[in-house]
């Protein structure tokens, strides 16, 4: 049987032991041939990654992420169905959402993923997506009571229901985009096994693609909005934002750059990211089922015309589920900057992703023994991952940026820019002009 989503797998035995494991190798280049030096733009080396446990406890965490209100607290998906919080680096011991009630779980089905639209701390409602009881995809609307950590369950309004053929491939992730505030979707291709009845390449269907639609105009349950890419051609779903998907488990958007990275889950020998431009008026087919990352599937040729290849992949020796992961926007580890970390839910492993001009670099940083589920940010831009064993943690960077130092005679005036003296008096004294002088 082929594992085919950080779901489906029970979690590998939990050895709680971790290095970090800096490989030289740039793993794999895709669209080297149009590019030069396969050296990031910066030039900085790639960090050294540290996992720091965060809270423990969660029943099947698989999403994590921030309200954007300014509250500071994450919010932790559990499968079965309820939303967690953690607050103040705590866990809070009363949900924030409980619809078990409602939820159809486990394997690849249950409560997936929830958003939070731009404005929250105003509007007060949320959104969600899961596995209704009879196995379809439900993106539903709630809001939350007069307590902030309390969401009524009662509240459901029904966004969108789409029929699920098969109990695997629901896709899951719902994010707002960045720039332009509207609602995407990710729908993998309904299940089975190779796409059986070709939805990833029919544009009649919700399945396999990722849906963009309007849930904050003000018409309900929502509008196609009229940049959508095939609203005026027949034969196309107007919500269809981008198609040919196997299951995107997990998507993400760069908050700097509203760039889009997808982590779309392989069938039995490729896993992929796969990268859309903010600039892009959508309409990109990214392959499935023609293509298996950027090899024919199911064929020894095929016919690439219009698809758009993967801008990363590794195989089944390296994993056999990607879990797509963030772009860290955050202040406390430069070397993290603009890498976008994802992992493999069957390997534990963590790669750094990032651009070199025009080519892409994607280098292992780090091997843990994690059944990693989900990556996802705080209001910050810290960027985290799950166990699906029930465990958060923080990423970090071995070398960090020292909070400014409150100024002393020592330091004052800051010799930014003054060659370092060597070799090196007081080195603890002396780290933060090293950092700040690197940073600038
Ligand atoms: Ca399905
Ligand atoms: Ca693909």
């Amino acid at each position: 049987m082929t594992v085919s989503n950080p779901l489906v797998r029970a979690r590998s035995s939990h050895v709680w032991t971790r290095h970090a494991c800096m490989v030289p190798v740039v793993l794999l280049i895709l669209w080297a041939s149009c590019a030069a030096p396969a050296r990031a733009q910066s030039g900085a080396d790639w960090p050294q990654l540290i996992l720091t446990p965060v809270v423990g406890g969660l029943q099947s965490p698989v999403h994590i992420t921030h309200a954007g209100d300014g509250s500071g607290r994450l919010f932790v998906v559990e499968q079965p169905g309820r939303i967690r919080l953690i607050k103040g680096g705590a866990l809070l011991g009363a949900p924030f959402l409980d619809i078990r009630d409602r939820v159809g779980c486990c394997g690849e089905r249950g409560l997936l993923s929830v958003a939070f639209p731009p404005d929250y701390e105003s509007k007060g409602y949320f959104y969600v997506n899961y596995t209704g009881k009879s196995g379809d995809t439900i993106v539903a609307r709630f809001s939350v009571t007069a307590d902030p950590d309390v969401a009524d369950p009662g509240s459901e309004e029904i966004v969108l229901t789409v029929d699920q053929p098969y109990a695997n491939h629901n896709g899951g992730q719902l994010a707002f985009g960045p720039a332009d505030g509207y609602l995407y979707i990710g729908m993998g291709d309904g299940g089975s096994a190779g796409d059986p009845q070709n939805r990833a390449q029919n544009p009649a269907e919700l399945l396999g693609k990722i849906l963009r639609i309007d849930v904050e105009s003000g018409f309900r349950p929502y509008v196609v909005p009229v940049t959508n890419p095939y609203t005026r051609t027949v034969g196309y779903r107007g919500e269809i934002w981008a198609l040919g998907l196997r299951n995107p488990w997990r998507f993400s958007f760069d908050r700097q750059t509203a760039d889009l990275y997808i982590g779309d889950v392989g069938q039995g020998a490729w896993e992929e990211i796969d990268f859309q431009a903010a600039a892009s008026p959508g309409g990109e087919n990214y392959g499935w089922r023609i293509m298996e990352g950027s090899h024919c599937y199911n064929s020894a040729t095929c016919d690439q015309t219009g698809l758009v290849l993967p801008v990363a992949e590794y195989n089944h020796s390296l994993g056999c589920s990607v879990t797509g992961g963030m772009v860290y926007r955050g202040q406390d580890y430069p070397r993290m900057q603009g890498v976008y970390f994802y992992g493999d839910y069957c390997t534990g492993t963590v790669w750094g992703l990032r651009r070199a001009g025009t080519a892409w670099q994607s280098n292992v940083l780090l091997t843990t023994a994690f059944s990693i589920s989900t990556f996802g940010e705080d209001e910050s831009g810290n960027v985290y991952l799950a166990d699906y064993g029930g465990d958060i943690y923080l990423l970090g960077d071995v070398l960090a940026t020292t909070p400014t130092p409150t100024p002393t005679p020592l330091l004052t005036p800051a010799p930014t820019h003054t060659p370092l003296p060597s070799p090196l008096p007081g080195r603890g004294i002396y780290l933060p002009i090293i950092l700040k002088a690197w940073r600038g």
